[in-house]
């Protein structure tokens, strides 16, 4: 395995000291290296990963200097296209280093969203004729592909070095994330709102433990699961999937179950459900101020006003709740409150050490939810 240090070290030699990116698990120790040893504005957690392609290459704008975007392979479907008209030689040639890991590598046993993606993520790279090596967990051999790298990067190349599982040694976060006093998990906030919908409701919940706690819940209650449609993948469109339902089901209430990293990383989206103002939606957001999913990064969900946010994207109603108390008052309201409405929920980050996964496939879980909204 490579030590992070012996690997960021290999990269400032390279002249490379700027980070940008969206955090995942196989890379949790990388980044909380960078994370103890860059300041805020040399390691940016951006709200998604064309979002960190625009930051590398703001850097290299201003200092001459290429920067590193890191992400799961999941993140290079919002790169293809800052790849294709912002840093590719043919438009403006801007160099940038890429660290993707490889979840879904084929021959590796993975979750089903990430199949698809391990199958497709070399070819997507040469598609987009960006050089790429698999990173050895060798340590000479990976300062020589590091060579490689600075080399496609002085010819103003993006490069990048594709990461698999076990890649660099365990490094232990010490920086602090100051976070508020917060006394609800988000799992107690997930079963209080499921405990409050009604019959013919349903639910479309996030990427990541948003969907697993609410699977959980189901199972606890001994209830089915067709009432929820848990989006395993597509990290940010949850919002929007539980939009086009809303739109077409106008009998139905529709409920968003969302997280403050998924909401950031298409924001966008609220704007069009505000607008769109759906009288059977609500938009609940988990907010704990990270990506508690891969590994506890930081978001700035905490210090942004995300109910401010919905009453400027023209939502009707805005709620907040950080205890169980408010948490019931607030479902109460939403009872009778004019819709499309939000909820923020600021939970504590975590979660229970033997959470399990959704048992039932995408395309068991899709047929139940179709089947549980032609009901009348
Ligand atoms: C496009 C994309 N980038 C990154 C990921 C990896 N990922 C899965 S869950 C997650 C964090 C989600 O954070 P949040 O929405 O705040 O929910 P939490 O896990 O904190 O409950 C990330 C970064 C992904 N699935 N897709």
């Amino acid at each position: 395995m490579i030590r992070p240090e012996f690997f960021i070290e290999k990269l400032r030699e390279k002249g490379i000291d700027c980070f940008a990116g969206v955090p995942d698990s196989l890379l949790k120790n990388i980044c909380a290296y960078i994370t103890d040893h860059f300041d805020a504005q040399h390691n940016i957690i951006a709200a998604n990963e064309g979002a960190a392609v625009g930051l590398a290459a703001g850097h290299y704008l201003a200092t001459g200097q290429p920067a590193c975007v890191y992400m799961q392979n999941s993140g290079e479907g919002n790169i293809i296209n800052p790849l294709a008209s912002l840093t590719d030689q043919e438009v403006y040639n801007i160099p940038v280093l890429l660290l993707i890991d490889w979840r879904g590598r084929p021959g590796v046993h993975d979750e089903p969203q990430h199949v698809k993606q391990g199958k497709v993520t070399t070819g997507l790279l040469n598609v987009m004729g960006v050089n790429y090596e698999v990173l050895s967990k060798e340590e000479d051999k990976a300062a020589k592909q590091i060579e490689k790298a600075a080399k496609a990067l002085a010819n103003k190349e993006v490069f990048a070095l594709v990461i698999e599982k076990d890649t660099f040694d365990n490094y232990q976060l010490s920086t602090v994330n100051s976070q508020l006093e917060l006394t609800l998990s988000r799992e107690e906030a997930i079963r209080t709102v499921a405990a409050a919908l009604g019959e013919k409701d349903c639910i479309v919940s996030t990427t990541g433990m948003i969907s697993r706690e609410l699977f959980e819940y189901r199972a606890a209650m001994n209830q089915g699961h067709e009432r929820d449609f848990l989006t395993v993948g597509s990290m940010g469109h949850a919002s929007q999937i539980a939009l086009g339902i809303a739109l077409a089901k106008p009998d139905r209430r529709v409920w968003c179950f969302d997280g403050d990293g998924a909401t950031i990383m298409h924001m966008g989206n609220m704007a069009i459900v505000g607008t769109q103002a759906p009288k059977n939606y609500i938009h609940v957001i988990f907010n704990n101020g990270a990506h508690d999913s891969v590994g506890g990064q930081p978001t700035v969900g905490l210090q942004i006003d995300l109910p401010q946010l919905a009453t400027a994207m023209k939502y009707k109603t805005v709620l907040h709740a950080s205890t169980k108390e408010d948490l019931e008052i607030a479902l109460q309201q939403l009872q009778t409150a004019e819709l499309p409405a939000l909820l923020q929920i600021c939970v504590q980050k975590g979660n229970r050490a033997d959470l399990g996964r959704p048992t039932t496939t995408p395309q068991q879980n899709k047929q139940a939810f179709m089947n549980f909204l032609k009901q009348q």
